[in-house]
């Protein structure tokens, strides 16, 4: 791992050495400013971001979004950032998000019509969110809360059994994360079904899609788990009619957007025990506020948007290709359908 590091910025270094040199002399060197916002991020991770980039790309320079220099980039990187700089970023020519998800790019409109919109689409990540999902499957089936709570106790005794052997899985979004998840889980042995908006074919696995593909998961499944985009379409799609309509006791489970969800319909089901778990990674307001209901409510169990986290050592390679792409004015691959809005 140590050699991995060393290797790694020596690598840069030689890399920057070499090519401010050489452009300077020869062709002249240019830098390439990159404005960068990635919401609550420590300068650490902007650092890394850098480094990571400049392996790849020696030229690129990460500006915080709010400097003056920002004005002079033709590139964004962002995560939650202050949309309405955007505006003052006269020479930009794309936008690319920090994560998979685009919806915090996308929200109120502000992105102007010929600016393009890149996001990450990482296997790395899509490999993060399987586990996590599996995990959060297990802890309902094997009922691991309530073991924990005996153990506190020194309590040695076997718990009324979940029937685990037959859960029916419902992944609502087999995308780029949605399709590793589904297939994780059917070579898992588990009973697994997907949803999409367009048809999908997978082999041996079963694949839904529009309105009644809906309503037929949350029907027949007893797991369900959220991992769409969030669009107008899908923007508060887990609702009590909804809900009512999955099985007694189902669990449900939310890595897509807090926004999927209404709250307080939500809430209201896992009072009254028709939703038996729900594990949520992500909220409407993030962080979750501290005096937020979910906290109080004992089968909801929270996790801070860790699921699936965008890894700038696997991410940076796509990214500079990205930057490169729209500097040059070619179409960068995982482009965004603005009008759809994933
Ligand atoms: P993709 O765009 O690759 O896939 C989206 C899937 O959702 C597709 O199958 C799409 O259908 C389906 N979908 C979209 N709209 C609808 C609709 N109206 N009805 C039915 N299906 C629909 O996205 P990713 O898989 O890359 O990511 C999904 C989301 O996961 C992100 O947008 C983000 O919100 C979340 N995420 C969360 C993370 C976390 O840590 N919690 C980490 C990373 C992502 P079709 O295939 O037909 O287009
Ligand atoms: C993402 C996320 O969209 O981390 O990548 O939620």
């Amino acid at each position: 791992m140590k050699f991995f590091f060393i290797g790694f910025h020596a690598s840069i270094i030689t890399k920057l050495i070499f090519n401010v040199h050489y452009n300077e002399r020869v062709i002249g060197f240019t830098m390439t400013i990159v404005a960068f916002y990635s919401q609550n991020a420590s300068s650490e991770l902007q650092q890394d971001w850098q480094e990571r980039l400049n392996f790849y790309d020696p030229s690129i320079k990460l500006v915080s979004l709010l400097s003056k220099e920002a004005e002079k980039a033709t590139t964004a990187l962002l995560w939650k950032a202050p949309l309405e700089r955007i505006k003052y970023l006269k020479k930009l020519k794309g936008l690319i998000s920090l994560g998979q998800g685009v919806d915090h790019i996308l929200k109120n409109d502000l992105v102007p019509e010929n600016i393009p919109v890149v996001r990450i689409v990482d296997p790395f990540m899509a490999k993060t969110m399987s586990h996590w999902v599996l995990l959060s499957i297990l802890s309902y089936t094997r009922d691991i809360y309530g073991y924990y709570g005996q153990e506190k106790s020194k309590i040695y005794k076997a718990r009324k059994e979940i029937d685990f052997l037959s859960p029916k899985i419902a992944i609502y979004g087999i995308g780029e994360i949605g399709n590793v998840v589904l297939k994780d889980l059917y070579n898992l042995g588990f009973n697994v079904e997907g949803w999409s908006r367009t048809k999908k074919n997978i082999q041996n696995i079963l694949c839904n899609h529009g309105h009644d593909g809906f309503v037929k998961m949350l029907k027949s499944c007893n797991i369900h788990v959220c991992l769409l985009p969030l669009t107008k379409s899908t923007n508060g799609i887990f609702n009590k009619e909804t809900f009512s309509l999955m099985k007694k006791n189902s669990c449900f489970i939310n890595a897509g957007r807090g926004d999927h969800v209404v709250e307080e319909d939500l809430l209201e089901s896992c009072k009254t025990g028709h939703i038996s778990n729900a594990i949520l990674d992500v909220y409407k307001q993030e962080p979750l506020p501290q005096n937020h209901i979910f906290w109080k409510q004992e089968n909801i169990r929270i996790w801070p948007h860790v699921a699936a986290e965008t890894n700038p050592q696997t991410a940076a390679k796509q990214i500079a290709n990205a930057i490169k792409c729209i500097n040059e004015g070619k179409s960068p691959p995982n482009m965004v359908d603005k009008k759809l809005g994933y």
